[in-house]
């Protein structure tokens, strides 16, 4: 599967009462370009708006869940050197997409759920952070990273609310100011992931067949719309804090994107010239 496969890149089914989200670029680690992170959106637009589904999972292929935004977008090369630190070309690409993106994922009105095959990195760990439920296979290869910091920008999906609410102060404070790696361990610990399975599945089909039964055997009998109205009230303890924090992470990245500093890092990162701390 190539990046540039737009057929076939993320995938969108419906099973009985499920809806189902793949992401299908395991040669670059499930990384997203921005056509890609859109339609991951419109697909969340469309389970959201399934009549018959309970519950909506994204799942993953290869040894990553997804390693956030692809620092090698085709859809930049092209542009303009000027287009590329403007107002007008950020605040499409990168302000109203995160907003939007991440409005979805917190307003998803099914029990949204992660199955997890591997690290996840960026924008898409705040997305996950989002997810109500999260299932891991193999806790010793799963890592979260929010490498901001290292790329000039600042936290981005409400990370800097949910990972503080999900992972607690300290954690938090590692992910964001020292762009470490979350590990494992310490996201089980914090509370974060559901369950883990020791690694015991070595083929990620069957890990992610295996979450979707055990799902659909845990909703099976509970009444729909107690589940739905549960989520809304769930929801309302968050939402101040999670809608705040994502007005302010874009009005904040922003600014970084236009002084451009994450333009130059991105290249770095893609010349292997910046690594992250793993
Ligand atoms: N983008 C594009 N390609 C990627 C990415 C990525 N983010 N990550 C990995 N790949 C590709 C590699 O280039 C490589 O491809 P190839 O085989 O063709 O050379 C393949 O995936 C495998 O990667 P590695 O060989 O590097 O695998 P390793 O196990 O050695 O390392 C890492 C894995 C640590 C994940 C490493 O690949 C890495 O650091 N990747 C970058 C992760 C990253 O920084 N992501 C961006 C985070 S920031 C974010 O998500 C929000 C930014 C908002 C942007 C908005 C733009 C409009």
């Amino acid at each position: 599967m190539s990046s540039s496969d737009s057929e076939t890149d993320i995938l969108y089914e419906v099973k009985d009462r499920v809806a189902i989200i793949s992401f299908n670029i395991p040669d670059k680690l499930n990384a997203l370009n921005g056509d890609q992170y859109l339609k991951l959106g419109k697909f969340i637009e469309k389970a959201d708006e399934e009549e018959d589904t309970v519950a909506t999972i994204i799942q993953s292929s290869g040894r990553f869940f997804s390693a956030g935004a692809n620092f090698a977008d085709k859809s930049m090369e092209n542009v303009d050197i000027q287009e590329l630190f403007s107002h007008e070309y950020w605040l499409q690409r990168f302000v109203a997409r995160n907003v939007w993106l991440t409005n979805l994922f917190n307003d998803h009105k099914k029990i949204l759920v992660a199955s997890v095959n591997g690290p996840v990195i960026g924008l898409t760990t705040g997305l996950l952070l989002l997810c109500d439920l999260i299932y891991v296979n193999d806790l010793s290869k799963f890592y979260l990273l929010a490498p901001f910091a290292n790329l000039g920008l600042v936290a981005e999906g409400s990370s800097s609310a949910t990972l503080f609410a999900r992972l607690g102060w300290s954690k938090a404070s590692e992910a964001l100011l020292l762009a470490k790696p979350i590990s494992g361990e310490d996201c089980y610990n914090a509370g974060l992931i559901n369950k883990h399975y020791n690694g015991k599945f070595d083929n990620v089909d069957d890990f992610n067949q295996h979450i979707y039964k055990e799902l659909t055997e845990a909703f099976e009998n509970l009444h729909e719309d107690s589940i739905f109205q549960n989520k809304q009230l769930l929801k309302l303890s968050r939402d101040q804090y999670i809608n705040q924090a994502n007005s302010q992470e874009v009005m904040r990245g922003l600014k970084k994107w236009l002084e451009g500093v994450p333009q130059a890092r991105f290249a770095q990162l893609a010349a292997k010239e910046v690594k992250h701390k793993l």
